[in-house]
């Protein structure tokens, strides 16, 4: 272009990183990619530029680094996982690259402003919660600590639903998230594979190989195919830059012949449309499984994909063989989600590279290791027999051999125990027949973690007590982490330029160091500079907010928190009450001394979950009210903030002073939200549940607001007959905070509307709100004496980010490379 040409450098237009060459390649790619010119640029074409651009900047590392994996014959982590809720990546390339001044100023003279360009970006929602953002703060630490590894998934068409809330309801909208291009993937069409389903299988006796097996044909009726899309993941200030490998379904050609060939032109069409149905959503249910055909034929569709990839690695990349696979992979299993792969990898040895049952089983064994996120018995996958079958029939067989392999050892050392023996088997015999995936995962695994202490505690206690007594050596803990470049760098510059100049960078890869800030926790000027900028993370966001919602939000109060996916172990509904027994106080008493607070929730509900659409439905009806009562006057705020992903997160964990962490305890695997609220210098109120007890421990039980039963008390309740009718019967001020939401206080009068959710609370209250109402309430009240000393609050505060180290992903990734994956950091150099 003619202003390129007037520029003499010597920087290379693609990698240069000066402020010049950066301006330049942003008219460049907007000229030569985008097609278009500042006169007819939108502002999707200014931040695609730009993208474009950062991109250029990550090729020239990743191919360096796929070299020094390639030369180093490195060991390569494979982290299987059905969701990546990754977040948008322009500010986070940028910060791993060191290159965001640089860009402003740039930008800045191309006539933009970063700031806008980097909220033009949407986000691929491909997660539901949790277990999503924990992949990719997963992969974004792998890449940090220079570990190689590719993360594997699916591409879905659309994420996670959006959501908008119609007169206090949530109405659910499509995520077109591709619409407008998505420049950080590669189109990969030379890695495609074919991934088969359904038909029958053929055993053929006559062809008997030397170790007695039998081969079996498998003959499928219909084939798609996997086609990859690569992102890179750049490590932070460093070159090495993994992959991130999503697949995509195709029509297969091959099985549309046959209707052309007879001239159903349509019927070959529709097959088409089928077959890319695969891929086409993301289910939205979180920690909830629903035993659907198309979600079965996903899980293989993206296991399948990953496998022959694999394979193709060792065979033609690394010119190995398959004797050695188990040394160059090891897979880690996201949840039961993608445990198919240990009956696939077994097909794929053994039906298509011709190993011995024997050597399969054992490869496969060593090649990978699960991880359990959930004890919720209604999220543990099953799968009904006839439909497993008819979806995977050879991979059925093989289960069955697997199990009876596994059975026979558990009879030798269980002779006479026949319950065990039903309860450790793959198949449930009782009632429907089904698979049980996390039986399979767990014999088909070298490695079972949970993802907290308590977690880990009560599976091996519990739901996988069985396997833990046959093989204790294979289970251990692995407390969850997150990124403190996207949660604490990305999100919260302010306190990253306070905390910076203070302990200086190191933190941000080793984030132990955060302990010399407890250096400064009496520091009167460093105390009000703390206290400055939560002030100012507050005052943007409650004008963000008041964008958002219309809700006028006063910063100086205290900003009450809880944002996560709707779930009755959540317990958003006990924080409810706790809104309404304030309300009812000032009520009884306009002139009542109380600290302002403004109560943020925000979060998804499953579009199926009738009772936590109706928890939405009665945090906005409950705002209505407080938010507009004369008597409040403006003490009481209560918002809901829509569509809650991890682009708000960004906005939303600074800002905030009060974390709610308050599910049932025991039910909580870990959470992750909980770290991030507490890195970015919010107090916890919380239960004794995942990882909160671990948070607790580190900052300090002074430092931490505590209430509720312990998982313990929980189990010991309910087994004594748990009966929630004489909490309501002995305690007027909870009794009245029902009988309004009952009588329609809250509802216009409508006395049915609200009416499921006091029933539960009064006949069941399966989460125990009800038992743990006093205790919270009282903790809430300690809360807010606690805020009356701003000092103190902030002293606090600053001691909960000091000892937030150990909740870094780094640490976990580290723990994992070192006891389960065994594998080295690869260090890639510059060029
Ligand atoms: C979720 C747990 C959380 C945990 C994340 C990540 C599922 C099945 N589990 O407590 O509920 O933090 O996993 O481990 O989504």
């Amino acid at each position: 272009m003619q202003q390129s040409k007037n520029q003499s450098t010597t920087e290379d237009d693609r990698t240069g990183e000066s402020v010049a060459t950066l301006t330049r390649a942003i008219a460049d790619n907007m000229f030569y990619v985008q097609g278009k010119f500042p006169a007819t640029a939108t502002e999707n074409d200014a931040y695609l530029a730009v993208a474009y651009t950062v991109r250029d900047r990550l090729l020239r590392r990743w191919i360096d680094t796929t070299e020094a994996y390639i030369k180093n014959d490195a060991r390569l982590v494979c982290y299987l996982s059905a969701e990546f809720l990754l977040g948008p990546h322009l500010h986070n390339n940028l910060i791993n690259l060191g290159l965001v001044e640089p860009m402003r100023k740039a930008v800045d003279s191309y006539g933009k402003k970063l700031d806008d360009i980097i909220e033009q970006e949407g986000e691929p929602g491909l997660g539901n919660g949790g277990l999503g953002r924990l992949a990719a703060c997963y992969i974004d630490s792998l890449a940090s600590l220079q570990i190689p590894a590719i993360g594997y998934g699916i591409r879905y068409e659309y994420g996670i639903f959006g959501q908008q809330i119609k007169d206090g309801w949530q109405v659910e909208t499509t995520d077109k998230w591709l619409k407008l291009g998505n420049p950080w993937e590669l189109h990969r069409p030379e890695r495609t594979y074919e991934v088969k389903y359904g038909g029958h299988t053929e055993s053929q006796q006559d062809e008997q190989d030397e170790q007695g097996n039998f081969s079996v044909r498998w003959v499928p009726n219909h084939a798609v195919m996997g086609v990859a899309y690569d992102t890179p993941i750049l490590g932070y200030k460093v070159n090495n830059t993994n992959i991130l490998r999503l697949w995509s379904a195709q029509a297969s050609e091959s099985f549309d012949f046959h209707d052309f060939n007879v001239g159903d032109y349509m019927g070959a069409v529709r097959d088409k449309m089928s077959s890319e149905n695969i891929t086409k959503v993301l289910y939205p249910n979180d920690e909830h499984e629903q035993g659907k055909r198309l979600r079965l034929q996903q899980q293989y569709f993206f296991v399948s994909c990953s496998l022959q990839d694999m394979i193709f690695i060792q065979l033609e990349l690394a010119n190995d063989t398959l004797d050695n696979f188990h040394k160059r992979f090891a897979g880690q299993l996201n949840d039961t989600h993608p445990s198919i792969a240990i009956a696939e990898l077994m097909r794929l040895f053994v039906d298509e590279h011709d190993m011995g049952w024997d050597q399969a089983w054992d490869i496969t064994r060593h090649t990978f290791a699960y991880t359990n996120h959930t004890l919720l018995p209604e999220a543990l996958e099953t799968w009904s027999l006839p439909l497993f079958k008819n979806v995977l029939p050879r991979h059925l067989e093989i289960i069955y051999e697997i199990n009876r392999h596994f059975l026979e050892q558990v009879k030798e050392r269980y002779p006479d125990d026949n319950e065990r023996l039903a309860r450790m088997s793959l198949i449930d015999e009782a009632g429907e027949k089904s698979v049980r995936m996390a039986n399979l995962a767990c014999v088909g695994s070298h490695a079972v973690n949970g993802v907290a202490e308590l977690h880990t505690e009560l599976l091996t206690a519990t739901v996988l007590n069985d396997f833990y007594e046959f093989s204790p050596e294979k289970f251990s803990n692995k407390t969850n982490g997150v990124t403190p470049r996207r949660w604490i760098v990305l999100s919260n510059p302010r306190l990253t330029a306070l905390i910076t100049e203070k302990i200086g960078e190191s933190w941000i890869t080793d984030l132990s160091q955060l302990k010399q800030l407890e250096a400064f926790a009496d520091d009167a000027k460093f105390i009000a500079r703390w206290h400055q900028i939560k002030l100012q993370n507050k005052q943007e966001q409650a004008a963000f907010a008041f964008k958002q919602t219309g809700v006028e939000l006063n910063p100086e109060s205290l900003f009450d928190v809880q944002v996560k996916r709707l779930h009755e172990y959540k317990r958003q509904l006990l924080n409810v009450l706790h809104i309404i027994t304030l309300y009812n106080r000032i009520k009884a008493d306009p002139s009542i001394d109380i600290v302002p607070r403004t109560f943020v929730f925000g979060g998804k509900a499953a579009p199926s979950y009738f009772m936590a659409k109706l928890i939405i439905k009665l945090i906005n009806s409950v705002a209505d009210v407080v938010n507009n009562d004369a008597d409040v006057a403006g003490r009481l705020k209560v918002v809901f903030i829509p569509n809650f992903n991890v682009k708000l997160g960004h906005r939303v964990y600074p800002m905030a002073d009060l974390s709610e962490q308050i599910s049932t305890a025991g039910l909580e695997a870990s959470g992750t939200g909980n770290m991030k609220f507490s890195m970015n210098g919010a107090l916890t109120i919380g239960t004794l549940d995942g990882a909160n007890i671990e948070i607790r421990e580190e900052v300090g039980e002074e430092n931490f607001f505590l209430f509720g039963l312990t998982a313990q008390a929980v189990a010991d309740t309910k087994a004594q007959g748990y009966n929630p009718r004489d909490y309501y019967d002995n305690n007027a001020v909870l009794k009245l905070v029902l009988d309004q939401i009952r009588e329609g206080y809250f509802s216009k009068g409508d006395t049915n509307l609200f009416m499921p959710l006091v029933d539960e609370l009064l006949n069941h209250d399966q989460y125990l709100l009800l038992a743990d109402y006093q205790s919270y309430i009282d903790a809430q009240d300690k809360v807010s004496e606690t805020w009356r000393d701003q000092d103190l609050w902030t002293r606090m505060s600053i001691l909960n980010v000091a000892r937030m180290g150990k909740f870094s992903s780094d640490r976990a990734m580290q723990e994992y490379c070192q006891d389960i994956w065994k594998v080295e950091p690869v260090p890639v150099g510059g060029k």
